[in-house]
């Protein structure tokens, strides 16, 4: 019933600020360490609810989506607050045509575009403006989040004006769970007889109980999860809670040709105390997006390669990530037809194993 359905959803949200408000209340030190890390942990349980129960409802014909379908070689999300520039970068990108306007919220819905670089497709989502006070768990801002869980970089838009929503931006992404530039940490789990939780690891007996207090709230009974290396309370809910989300991200001043020297190296500073390196850009002018495109394809880790098959003469081109190998980017999938295979580097081939891992640029010859 709808009407039951709105209360438990409006009893979460009770319940979220109640905690969140014990949570700033209870000051940080070893003593309150154990019951901040299980209030987080409740927090992040009551969280992920509220996302399953959105997921729920925009599934049962929910009219506003941004789901846009993912093409191409890899997806990037523009995100930024409104009037950045978001959509005349987007335009000047790719081949799409997005609304701008001198004026907030132009763009109402995500718009994807078509970039074309190196020979590989990279398609770019243009998003409405983000305020740094709307929540991201719900509405139009679980929309967005959605988009932001489909893309594989997240290029975070912003300029003059509105640099210095960064940090409210970075933590309204963070408590909706995703995770910038970061890996996510490793653990093991296993199951195990019975419904005790066993966590071990290099881990001071303290910690140990607080973890598994953590394990049972998120209903991992009858599991031993093996922590390979010290992580903090955060990292390890990181770890086991599926709404996480792991991406790169870099971070784009728009309008540089608004901005004088002094106010480019403030905005620099302010940037880089959150390990960010400000790319300045001016869409508008179409002023440093030669270098933003590479970056785009570095922090994609997109390689390109070259195969060439001595049997047809027909040369591929592929694009791929660094991290796989030639046999993994091979576009032949008949392997046996071919006895060798050799990297061509300055008009000289040498022997290699189908399990190299190309770091781009190279040219494979199939024998
Ligand atoms: N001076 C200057 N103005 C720019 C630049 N890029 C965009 N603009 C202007 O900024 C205004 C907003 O541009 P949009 O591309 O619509 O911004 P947006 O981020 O998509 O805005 P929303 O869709 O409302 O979130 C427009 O008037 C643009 O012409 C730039 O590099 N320099
Ligand atoms: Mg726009």
């Amino acid at each position: 019933m709808p009407s039951a359905k709105l209360a438990s959803q409006e009893h979460i949200i009770e319940k979220i600020h109640q905690i969140e408000k014990e949570i700033r209340e209870t000051p940080y030190h070893k003593g309150t360490e154990h019951h901040i890390g299980l209030l987080r942990a409740r927090l992040a349980i009551l969280r992920q609810k509220l996302e399953n129960q959105e997921a729920k409802k925009s599934g049962h014909g929910g009219k506003t989506t941004f789901l846009v379908r993912k093409q191409g070689d890899a997806s990037c999300l523009l995100l930024g607050p409104p009037s950045v520039g978001k959509s005349t970068l987007l335009n000047r990108l790719t081949n799409t045509q997005s609304q701008t306007g001198d004026y907030a919220f132009t763009t109402k819905r995500v718009i994807p575009g078509m970039l074309f670089y190196q020979n590989a497709k990279i398609q770019l989502f243009d998003a409405p403006g983000l305020l740094p006070d709307g929540p991201l768990h719900y509405g139009q801002g679980r929309q967005i989040l959605t988009t932001v869980r489909g893309s594989d970089l997240l290029i975070l838009v912003f300029d003059l004006q509105t640099y210095s929503h960064l940090p409210d931006i970075l933590r309204k992404l963070n408590e909706a769970g995703v995770r910038l530039n970061r890996e996510k940490p490793l653990l093991k789990v296993f199951p195990q007889r019975g419904s005790e939780t066993i966590v071990e690891g290099n881990l001071t007996p303290q910690k140990a109980k607080v973890l598994i207090q953590i394990s049972k709230e998120l209903g991992l009974r009858g599991k031993r999860i093996v922590v390979p290396k010290p992580l903090t309370i955060d990292q390890y809910l990181d770890a086991l809670l599926p709404n996480r989300i792991f991406l790169s991200a870099i971070l784009v001043i728009n309008k540089r040709d608004l901005l004088t020297t002094k106010q480019k190296e403030e905005i620099e500073h302010f940037i880089r105390q959150f390990d960010l390196d400000p790319i300045f850009i001016s869409a508008q002018q179409n002023k440093g997006l030669k270098n933003l495109k590479k970056v785009i394809w570095q922090k994609l880790k997109l390689i390109k390669i070259t195969f060439i098959s001595k049997h047809t003469g027909r040369e591929k081109i592929v694009i791929g990530r660094q991290g796989e190998t030639v046999k993994a980017l091979s576009p032949f999938s008949d392997f046996s037809q071919f006895k060798k295979l050799y990297l061509v580097k300055n008009g000289q081939r040498q022997e290699t194993s189908w399990e190299y891992y190309p770091r781009g640029g190279e040219v494979f010859l199939l024998i």
